[in-house]
Order: C-alpha cells, then structure tokens, then sequence
C-alpha cells in the first residue's frame, strides 16, 4: 500500500505506534515533509472530521484519531521547521478564567494542528488579560467554556480587546457546551463552532482559507 494511504488508514483507527512508524517511513523514503503533512495528516483528520459530522464517528473516536495525528506531527514537525513550512494560521487558545474543563479544548487545538494551524495552548482558568497580550501574535483567539457560571468571560474578553484597541487585529472563535450560535452573536464574537471538526472549517474561514462558510454571520 501506497505509504501516504498507510499513514491516513493508522490516523482512522487512531493507531499512533502506525502512525508513528509510518511517518517515520515515508521521510526515510524522501517523501516531501509538507506532502506528508497534506496528503497524509491533514488529510485523514479531514476524513475523521467528516465520520464525526455523519455520525459515523463519536467523541473517543475522534480523540484517538486526534492522538495518531498529533504522534505523526510531532515526529514531522522539526523537518517542516527547517523547509519552513507555513502554518494555516495561529491560534491561542484557552479555556476561559474559572473554568478547568480542558478535554474539549484540547481536542479543538489536536483538529487545529491536524488542519496545519499553529496552536499556542495558554490553558485552562486563562486570564482576560494574557488573551489580550497574545492578540498582536495570533490570527485567532479561541476561547473554550464549559460552564454557564464561565461563558459570559468570553464576553470579558472580547470587551477587554475592544477596549485595549485590539479587537480588530484579531478574530474570536468560541464554542464549548453552553454556546450557542445565538449567544456567540450577542457577545460580538466572529465564529462559533458546536464541536472540533467545525471548529477547523469555521477558524479556516476566518483566516480567509475556507471552503465553508462561517457560522456566525451578520
Ligand atoms: Co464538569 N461540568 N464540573 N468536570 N463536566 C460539566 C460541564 C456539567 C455539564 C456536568 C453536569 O452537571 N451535567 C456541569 C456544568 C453545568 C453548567 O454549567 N450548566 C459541570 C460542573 C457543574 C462542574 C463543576 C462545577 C462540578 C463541581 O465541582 N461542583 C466543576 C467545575 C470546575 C471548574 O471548571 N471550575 C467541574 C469539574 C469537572 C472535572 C474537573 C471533574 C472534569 C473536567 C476534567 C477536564 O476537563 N480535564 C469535568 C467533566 C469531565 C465534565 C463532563 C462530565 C464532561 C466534559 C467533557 O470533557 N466532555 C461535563 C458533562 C458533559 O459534558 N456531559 C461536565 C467531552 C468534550 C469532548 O466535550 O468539552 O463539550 P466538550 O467539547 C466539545 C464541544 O463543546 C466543542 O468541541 C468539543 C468536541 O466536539 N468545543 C468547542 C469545546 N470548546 C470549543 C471551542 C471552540 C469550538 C468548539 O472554539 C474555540
């Protein structure tokens, strides 16, 4: 089997040790890293967004899916440095003051790496005012909540950006158990996403990279 279809096929079943040793494989044979990352990684995570979105594949599906990619990228990620490769774009990305829930977020920011974005991960319980300090660094802020006693500091946070003369330089993406499309409008955000694998097409409109549209629209 052609090496690439054996990395997407091991990312699927969200068999890492394949992953790994496949990946490894293919730089071995000279295969381009960013060919790797394309028509392997980014590729199945694609596929492993659209299982999800059908319903042919659940959460844990998705996160040992996620762990494959994240395995494979790791082992790739020094070879795309030195062909500097580009990210899609950067996202910070965090779980808003008060909250610990991190599960969701991370499985966002795996979908994001999948996606070929940059993720800086700031955590959970972030600060308002670390968001606003990365804001001049990233194409995105995406802000995580899992708790109706938390969401309205996503609000905070885009007010804070407003206030500090940043809103512009960034967009917002939410989501997150409590969030609803209705409520991502309200607070002026720029893209709400229910799960990880719209988060990917949402946050790649956002950096003019899309196919789909956003889901917050005026
Ligand atoms: Co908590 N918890 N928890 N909890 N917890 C919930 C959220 C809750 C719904 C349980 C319940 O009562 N039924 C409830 C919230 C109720 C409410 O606010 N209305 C709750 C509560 C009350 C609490 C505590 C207050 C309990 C207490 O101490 N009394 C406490 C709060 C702590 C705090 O944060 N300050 C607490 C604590 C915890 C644990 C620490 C024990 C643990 C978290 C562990 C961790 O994350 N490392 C925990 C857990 C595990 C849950 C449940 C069971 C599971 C959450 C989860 O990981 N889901 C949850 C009940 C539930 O959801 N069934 C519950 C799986 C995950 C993949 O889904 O995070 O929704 P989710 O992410 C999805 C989407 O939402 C979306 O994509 C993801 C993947 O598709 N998404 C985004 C998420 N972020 C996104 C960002 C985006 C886009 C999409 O763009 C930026």
């Amino acid at each position: 089997m052609d090496i690439l279809k054996e990395i997407f096929a091991a990312i699927l079943e969200g068999n890492y040790h394949v992953a790994e040793e496949k990946v490894r494989a293919a730089l071995e044979a000279g295969l381009n890293p960013k060919t790797i990352l394309d028509e392997g990684l980014i590729a199945a995570m694609s596929e492993v967004g659209h299982l999800f979105e059908t319903g042919e594949y659940y959460v844990p599906e998705m996160l040992v899916a996620a762990r494959a990619m994240q395995k494979g990228l790791d082992i790739l990620k020094p070879r795309l440095q030195e062909n500097e490769v580009h990210a899609t774009g950067i996202v910070a990305m965090g779980t808003v003051r008060g909250d610990l829930h991190d599960i969701g977020k991370n499985l966002v920011g795996m979908m994001f790496e999948g996606a070929g974005f940059e993720v800086r991960d700031l955590g959970t319980d972030v600060p308002v005012e670390r968001f606003v300090q990365v804001a001049d660094e990233v194409d995105i802020i995406a802000l995580s909540a899992l708790l109706t006693t938390t969401m309205s500091n996503m609000k905070t946070v885009i007010d804070t950006l407003q206030v500090a003369g940043k809103r512009d330089k960034v967009k917002v993406l939410v989501g997150g158990a409590p969030i609803t499309e209705s409520y991502a409008r309200e607070i002026g955000a720029d893209g709400y996403a229910p799960d990880a694998s719209r988060a990917v097409s949402v946050a790649k409109s956002l950096v003019g990279k899309a196919v789909k549209p956003v889901q917050v629209s005026d």
